[in-house]
Formats: C-alpha cells, structure tokens, sequence
C-alpha cells in the first residue's frame, strides 16, 4: 500500500507537471496565435511594434492609453504592444521581436538614456524605422532613431524654479534661506535627468536656495513616501519639496502629514510637482500642492501623424514637444480638470 506522504508527493508532482504544462502550451499557444494573427494579418495596415516602458504611474497609463488610442484597426494600423516592467532588459527584447516580426515602424519610450546602441542598429540594418516616444536616448549617431515624440524636461525643471522664484518673492522670503529636497524620478531617465538640470539651472542664481539633500525614487508613490520619510527624519526644517513626478508627490504628503506637518497654500512645506494628471490638479485646486508643470501623455495623435507623414514620404523634425503648461490654484478650475483625459 501505498503510504500516506507517497500519494501526497505524487500529487504535488503531477500538480507541478500539470501547471507547468499549461505554461509552455499557453505561452506557446499565445505567441503562436499573436505570430499566427499577425501574419495572416492583410499586408495594408501599418504594422507598430511599441515598447512601453512600464505602469509605473497614471501619467504612464495615460500615456499607454493614447498609443492604443490611435494605432487601431479603424485607423489602419496593427499594433504590437509590450509592457517592458521598468526593464531594459525586456525592451530590448520586445524591439528583437518587433525586428524579427518584419513591424514596419518601432516605437519606444526608452527606460533610460544609454545602452540602446546595438539594438537600434539592428533596427536600422533591419530597414525598419524607430521612433522614440516620451524619453530620449543618449547615442553619438542620431540616425539610429528618425524623431523624438516628448517633453523639453530641462524647460519643465526651469519652470519649477522659476515659479519657486516667483512665490518667494510674492510671499517677501526672497532673501531668506529656503530649504529644498528634491524627489528624482527613475535614475538616468530624460525626464529624471533634464528636470533636475532644469531647476539646478535656476537654484544656481539663488545663493540662498539650500538644496538640503536630492534622492532617487522611481517616480512611484511608494518610493517617494519611504524617501520623504527619510528627508523628515534627517532634516526638520524642509522648506520645499520639488517632486519630479505627481505619484512621488502624493507618497511624500502622506509622509509629510503623518509626520505631523502640513504642506501647500500657508503650510509648513510648499509642493512643487511635475506632471498634472486629475487627481494631481484636483489638490492644486484645493492648495494642498502649490504648482503642478505639466508633462502631456497624449503623444499617440504626434505619433500616428509622425508615421502618415513617413509613410509620404515627407520630411519629419529631429524632435516634437507636446503642449504643456503651469498649473496653479490660479487657473485650475472643476472645468478644466473634468475636460481633461488623464
Ligand atoms: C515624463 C515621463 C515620466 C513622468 C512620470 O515624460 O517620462 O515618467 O513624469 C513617468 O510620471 O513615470
């Protein structure tokens, strides 16, 4: 007979088997159908292969939200999408599979700014043009990609300072000693990167601007907390928090609060964000965070109309900035926030 603990280990071992099983057939099933639709898709739709970064913050999903958008059946297009997961790694990957898929067009909104070389000279060996979207890449030979689709971060930064310059002397501490920390988003990003040359650009003309400490936290909630946390505890007289993105302002607020202090319009800490998704605005609008620099996700209509113009044949610029401007309690309204899509 058989002993209790054998028929225990031998289930367990078919359970292992039985799920394992079920992954290789459903990862095999799930390429097959996606190479299988694909290739059996009509040639005349524009193929997009599109590597996203990640989900890291609403600002993303937005941004998500307008490729699907526009790379559509409707509009002729068949998209291939990846979620990379804050992975270079899984990017690259993704733009291999595009290349060996035959895509028409790549477009990606690089992690970070270095390592894309080889990648996107397979890219171009492969004929196939890419196009970044979002963030930029730091290579020597800028016709590795064709244009740039995203935001002049070292502008959003200095606009941040410039702001900072014009409420301290609205409020008469222009003279006075201003504490500042800084929240960076992901460390080596564009975005992370200009904004913080931005703001240093214009912190440089203010001997009395005490930039207290700068720290990395990924642009999530979570990090900018658990940074915040740790900015409180080592510095008791913070003066201004600059946050490189609206998930790391909201982290650190709750550090702020739970640390028995309170920020925006005549609190202890004055918030300076950066991207301006709804529920961002809608504490502008309430003065809990003092200004908001918009950095628009809606880059899907710059893409798909960067693609019609390639697919004529005609010229396209070397980069596109998307519109964006400065919100304040001044000129948030119900309106606005309800009009807008992220
Ligand atoms: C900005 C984008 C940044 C956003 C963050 O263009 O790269 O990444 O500011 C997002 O919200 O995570």
């Amino acid at each position: 007979m058989f002993k209790k603990g054998d028929v225990i280990s031998k289930l367990i071992l078919v359970l292992f088997a039985a799920i394992l099983l079920l992954m290789v057939l459903g990862g095999r099933l799930f390429t097959d159908i996606e190479e299988e639709a694909y290739e059996s898709e009509e040639t005349d739709r524009i193929v997009v292969g599109v590597s996203q970064l990640g989900s890291e913050s609403g600002w993303r999903t937005a941004n998500t939200e307008s490729v699907q958008n526009v790379f559509t059946k409707d509009n002729g297009y068949f998209l291939l999408f990846n979620n990379a997961r804050q992975k270079q790694e899984n990017q690259i990957k993704a733009i291999r599979s595009f290349i060996s898929q035959r895509v028409d067009y790549i477009v990606f909104a690089p992690v970070v700014e270095t390592g894309w070389e080889t990648v996107l000279q397979e890219a171009r060996e492969a004929g196939i043009p890419v196009i970044l979207m979002d963030r930029q890449v730091d290579v020597t030979d800028k016709s590795l990609y064709v244009t740039c689709v995203g935001s002049d971060f070292v502008e959003e930064g200095e606009r941040a300072g410039r702001w900072l310059e014009k409420d301290l002397r609205k409020r008469g501490m222009d003279k006075e000693t201003v504490n500042i920390v800084v929240l960076k988003g992901t460390e080596g990003s564009s975005s992370q990167i200009g904004r913080t040359i931005g703001f240093s650009v214009v912190a440089s003309n203010h001997s009395n601007w005490n930039i207290l400490e700068q720290e990395y936290a990924d642009f999530t909630s979570a990090k900018g907390r658990e940074v915040m946390e740790v900015f409180l505890k080592k510095h008791p007289d913070i003066d201004v928090v600059i946050s490189q993105n609206d998930d790391m302002t909201f982290g650190a607020i709750e550090a702020i609060r739970d640390a028995g202090k309170t920020v925006g319009i005549g609190g202890d800490i004055t918030i300076i964000s950066f991207d301006a998704v709804n529920t961002a605005l809608e504490m502008v609008a309430d003065g809990i965070i003092n200004v908001d620099i918009e950095c628009n996700p809606n880059q899907g209509e710059y893409l798909s109309r960067v693609i019609e113009m390639l697919e004529n044949g005609e010229k396209v610029e070397n980069q596109y900035y998307v519109e964006e401007n400065v919100f304040t309690i001044e000129n948030v309204t119900r309106e606005l926030i309800e009009e807008r899509n992220y």
